[in-house]
């Protein structure tokens, strides 16, 4: 790992905006892959923050502040993650769940589908099913991307595809789901078409949905 990944990690861990966005620049600047930057970097970081969470050794306030630094890095990796492709692959409503106010994963699920040309509806978080509804019905949704990471907010993903279902719309839209504690057993189980334990394989996902809803 590049040695300026290493500080990067701390800087997100400790929730250091300024030097989060300096040495991800100077990161940048130096060649290092914004792959790296982005998966060795600041999501190692937040899984290190959300550990130190886990075993009563960092608080809220914490796990918040390392979020905003994360979130001023990825900013600046945006426009290094966009896939050679740019023409539109599709229209997804993307959204974290009721209930649920992590939007990190989220919002990099959204980057990297935004990064290989699908034009993204972002509904942000907490989104009743009724918004997802509606974007699928008012804005042709092609697909619809939920986030979930609280195991008590994944029932509302549930309640969203019930909601679909309910509006007529199920048969027109393509469901895809993911975050920490979903599962493809969790997705199987409550009928949706596709999972993704990350946001790269979200981006495959979705490919691979639209090729088989025929484009
Ligand atoms: Co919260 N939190 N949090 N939190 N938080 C977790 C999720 C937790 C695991 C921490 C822990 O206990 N170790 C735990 C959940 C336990 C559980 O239910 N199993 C937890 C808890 C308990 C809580 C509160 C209840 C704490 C409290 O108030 N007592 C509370 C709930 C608030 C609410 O939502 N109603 C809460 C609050 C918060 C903050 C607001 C302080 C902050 C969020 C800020 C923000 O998002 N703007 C926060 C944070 C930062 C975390 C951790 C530390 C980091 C989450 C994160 O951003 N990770 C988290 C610990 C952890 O996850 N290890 C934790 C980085 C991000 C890139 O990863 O979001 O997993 P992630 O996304 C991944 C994949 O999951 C996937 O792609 C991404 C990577 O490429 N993915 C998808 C995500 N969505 C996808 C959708 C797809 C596909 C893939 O669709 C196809």
């Amino acid at each position: 790992m590049d040695p300026i990944t290493k500080e990067i990690f701390s800087n997100v861990k400790d929730g250091d905006v300024n030097a989060v966005k300096a040495n991800v620049q100077s990161a940048i600047d130096s060649g290092v892959p914004a792959v790296e930057i982005l998966n060795e970097g600041m999501v190692a970081a937040m899984a290190e923050v959300g550990r130190l969470f886990g075993e009563g050794e960092c608080f809220v306030p914490e796990m918040l502040i390392a979020a905003r630094a994360m979130q001023s890095g990825m900013g600046l990796l945006k426009p290094h993650l966009k896939s050679a492709e740019v023409k539109s692959a599709g229209r997804v409503a993307v959204g974290t769940v009721k209930g649920d106010l992590h939007d990190i994963g989220k919002n990099l699920v959204a980057m990297m589908l935004e990064g290989a040309g699908f034009e993204i509806i972002d509904l942000g978080t907490d989104v009743p099913p009724e918004k997802f509804v509606q974007a699928v019905r008012e804005q042709g949704a092609q697909i619809v991307v939920m986030s979930a990471l609280l195991t008590t907010t994944m029932p509302s993903i549930k309640t969203t595809i019930d909601a679909l279902t309910a509006a007529g719309l199920r048969e027109q839209v393509k469901v895809m789901i993911g975050g920490a504690p979903v599962t493809q057993n969790f997705a199987n189980q409550i009928g949706a078409d596709g999972f993704a334990p990350d946001a790269s394989r979200a981006v495959a996902a979705a490919q691979e949905l639209i090729s088989r809803r025929g484009g």
